[in-house]
Formats: structure tokens, C-alpha cells, sequence
């Protein structure tokens, strides 16, 4: 069987989780929240950037708003370990999905996912779905409860 596209993966995690989010694939990149911003029509705030860290061999999943940068601190705090960046390899092995891409989740391995609580000053937010094309909408409590997300403060002030 031919290997599924990110953008399919992802559709099958968010129908697992009966989560009736559409995946919409622009014509223009979402690589980045600020891209993903532009190509959606929204503000930076409202995308879901999901990021990547080593806890240890562990992965470590954060979804941060658009507008706001990682405190590592406050995100090793959460976890109660010690955090580093991933590379680019890491984050595939870890998520399946290269760095452009990552959704929130439906990952290929298991991880503890930490949530900006900033997010939730929308009632919708985007996030990447698989591609550095493709986004879905969801709010910010679903997305939670569908990764057991932590929500709690990560952002540098
Ligand atoms: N599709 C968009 C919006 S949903 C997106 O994926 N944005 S993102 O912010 O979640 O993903 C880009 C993130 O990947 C960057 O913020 C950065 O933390 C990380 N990143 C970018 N380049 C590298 C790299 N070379 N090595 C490790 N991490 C990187």
C-alpha cells in the first residue's frame, strides 16, 4: 500500500477522534504562523504553532499561539525535566511530520503535550495539518481534550 501523505494522516487522526475538522489544503504556504496566518485570513494569534522539544530521548509536544515565543523554562517546569531543542530528524522520528507541518496532533509516537493558554482567547484556531499546505480549524477546548493537552502558561513574558 503507497505510503499515506501528511495531510491523510492527519484526516485519519482527527476522524479516530471523531473530530469533524476539515482539512483545507491553500495555495499558499503555511510553513510558518506567520504564512499560515496570511494563507488563512486570520490573525498570528490564532494559529496553533506545534513545536517540538527533547525531553531527554522523550519528545515533547507544545502548541503555542502564533504570537507568542516558547519560554523553555517554563515548559521543562511543566514536565518537570530538563528540555532542548529537537532537530530536524527528531521531530519526524518523533511526529511522523516534517518541520513546516506538525500538527498538534496524531503523532507516530506518544508524548506529553503542553498547551499555551493563550490559545484560548479564540473560539477557533488553526493548526497544520501535515503539509506546509494544509491547515484545520478546531477550538482550542476540543484540541485539548483530543491530545490530553496540559494547558498552562509557556509563554515568555
Ligand atoms: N505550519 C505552521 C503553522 S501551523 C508551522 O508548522 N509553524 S510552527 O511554528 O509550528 O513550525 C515551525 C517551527 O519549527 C518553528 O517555530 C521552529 O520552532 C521549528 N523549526 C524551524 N526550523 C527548525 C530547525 N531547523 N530545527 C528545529 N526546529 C525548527
Amino acid at each position: 500500500m503507497a505510503k499515506l501523505k501528511g495531510p491523510e494522516r492527519v484526516r485519519g487522526a482527527l476522524e479516530a477522534l471523531a473530530l469533524d475538522c476539515e482539512v483545507l489544503t491553500l495555495p499558499g504556504s503555511t510553513r510558518t504562523a506567520e504564512e499560515a496566518a496570511a494563507a488563512v485570513g486570520c490573525s498570528v494569534g490564532e494559529i496553533a504553532k506545534s513545536l517540538v522539544f527533547r525531553g531527554g530521548e522523550r519528545a515533547v509536544v507544545a502548541i503555542m499561539s502564533g504570537d507568542n515565543r516558547l519560554d523553555t523554562g517554563k515548559l521543562a517546569e511543566a514536565l518537570g525535566h530538563k528540555v532542548s531543542r529537537a532537530d530536524a530528524d527528531f521531530v519526524r522520528a518523533a511526529t511522523g511530520f516534517a518541520i513546516g507541518g506538525v500538527p498538534p496532533l496524531g503523532h507516530a509516537t506518544p508524548a506529553p503535550v503542553f498547551m499555551d493558554a493563550d490559545l484560548f482567547r479564540f473560539d477557533r484556531i488553526w493548526a497544520a495539518a501535515g503539509s506546509p499546505f494544509s491547515v484545520f480549524a478546531i477550538e482550542p477546548a476540543r484540541l485539548r481534550d483530543a491530545g490530553g493537552a496540559a494547558v498552562t502558561d509557556l509563554k515568555v513574558d
